[in-house]
């Protein structure tokens, strides 16, 4: 199960991924502004329990001890996201000094630990006074995100070279404007395509402003990705996978590295969906080429047609399903990477989050066993090399997460980390997951301590 060791280059890096409002709290602090997320998570019935990202894991206060507990990981990378509503609180215009110092401290300490920054500009905190301006529905918000973008290039681009525009554009489109479980929380199938091909817009947009203010840098984006298997071979069945794949997967990959929308996915919203105003040399934009595409992954999906021929999802009775209720398939990994590389041949491919949630609990001696997310880790690494072995061009892995952190709707009481945090002292737990991992990459070649065991 352990993967084979060489099936992982010597520059293959390993890391780990959070995201701003999920784990930094200080929602009130050195000049943030409102976030549609601080406003969606206070309507009653939005998350479970009522929870917020007022406190989180108070990571904007903690972060030199998070990062010590990185170092001690042995990880060479970390995925962080920036908040806008810290660097431009009118969400344009005015910046907040204040909020750049922050990531400044971040970014010098990770360096000072010797981890290189991934840097996602936009994890779904849009400043609130945009979405006031109608959201990503608006056209408009693309300049402001391309303004931001620039800013936050300035400041940080002399050392931080690997840029992640967006994550996962299908989740901020559709689960925030077409099905309201994430904020904003507006149910408009329409809004949801607008909102998407904006967020594609403005990542086309961004990519030469970072490019003209960093040197050397390596610009991308962040797709949620799920490999979508036909649940049997009659025709209404493949279909129904073909249409799921198309509204998840090519709706976004296409526009990126082809120029287009695919037509049969199109044609599916006709009378559901009204289209996005696609303007001249939007296409073009959007595809501007990238230095790689990230990838989250976290389950396959198995779809048959429903009555109606809609797509709808088989549960998988043998398999094993985590505590989001998302089945364990590894396989589907191995083989969206390869489906993605032979599609579409992108230069490079990072698994920019991959990982489990479980019900964890501390035992007696205060220790936190997760044997379910080692052996998750395993099997889905394992698949990445197979993956890597096959061809396709895999350049790192990033666990999802670091730390326990805000999922969401799901507030606090999904636990994705490999440190457990104890919310009501905030108290940090390296679970078995984390030390499992440690010895995982300093057996990897290329890594210090791999030189020194070989
Ligand atoms: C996403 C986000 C993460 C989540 C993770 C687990 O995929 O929703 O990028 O912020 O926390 O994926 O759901």
């Amino acid at each position: 199960m352990i993967p084979e060791e060489r099936a992982f280059p010597a520059d293959f890096v390993w890391g780990t991924a959070t995201a701003a409002y999920q784990i930094e709290g200080a929602a009130h602090e050195d000049g943030r502004s409102e976030s549609i997320w601080d406003r969606f998570a206070a309507i009653p019935g939005k998350v479970r329990n009522g929870e917020t990202g007022l406190i989180a894991d108070d990571h904007y206060h903690r972060y030199a001890s998070d990062i010590a507990l990185l170092r001690d990981l042995g990880v060479g990378v970390y995925r962080f996201s920036v908040a806008w509503p810290r660097i431009l609180p009118d969400g344009r215009g005015a910046v907040n000094e204040r909020g750049l110092d922050f990531y400044d401290r971040l970014v010098d300490e990770l360096l000072r630990a010797g981890i290189e920054p991934y840097v996602t500009l936009y994890h779904w905190d849009l400043p609130q006074v945009l979405e006031d301006a109608g959201g990503w529905p608006n056209r408009d918000t693309t300049e402001a995100f391309t303004d931001y973008a620039g800013v936050v290039a300035r400041r940080l681009g002399d050392r931080v070279k690997n840029w992640i525009t967006h994550n996962e554009p299908w989740c901020a489109s559709w689960l925030g404007y077409g099905w309201g479980v994430h904020a904003p929380g507006r149910t408009n199938p329409a809004d949801a395509l607008a909102a998407a091909h904006h967020l594609l817009l403005s990542h086309g947009q961004a990519v030469p402003v970072i490019r003209g203010e960093v040197p050397g840098a390596r610009v991308g984006i962040t797709l949620n990705l799920e490999h979508k298997y036909p649940a049997t071979n009659r025709p209404e069945d493949v279909a129904a996978a073909r249409l799921e794949d198309g509204v998840s997967n090519r709706w976004f990959l296409d526009p990126i590295f082809l120029g287009t929308y695919p037509d049969d996915v199109a044609e599916s919203f006709a009378g559901w969906a009204e289209l996005p105003d696609v303007r001249d040399g939007d296409l073009e934009t959007i595809s501007a080429p990238i230095d790689f595409l990230g990838i989250n992954n976290y389950s396959r999906a198995v779809v048959k047609a429903d009555p109606k021929g809609m797509p709808a999802r088989v549960r998988q009775d043998e398999s094993e399903y985590t505590s989001m209720g998302w089945e364990v398939a590894p396989d589907g990994l191995h083989d969206l990477l390869l489906r993605v590389h032979h599609d579409y041949r992108p230069a490079a491919l990072y698994v920019t989050e991959n990982g489990a949630a479980f019900e964890d609990v501390r035992t007696h001696d205060g220790a936190v066993n997760d044997p379910e997310r080692q052996a998750f880790l395993e099997r889905y690494i394992g698949a990445v090399g197979r993956a890597a072995a096959d061809g396709a061009p895999i350049k790192g892995y990033f666990v999802w997460s670091f730390l326990d952190n805000f999922e969401w709707a799901e507030g606090y009481a999904k636990r994705f980390g490999l440190v457990y945090v104890d919310y009501p002292t905030l108290q940090r737990i390296p679970k078995k997951s984390y030390y499992w991992y440690r010895q995982f990459i300093a057996r990897q070649p290329g890594h210090p301590q791999a030189e020194a065991v070989a």
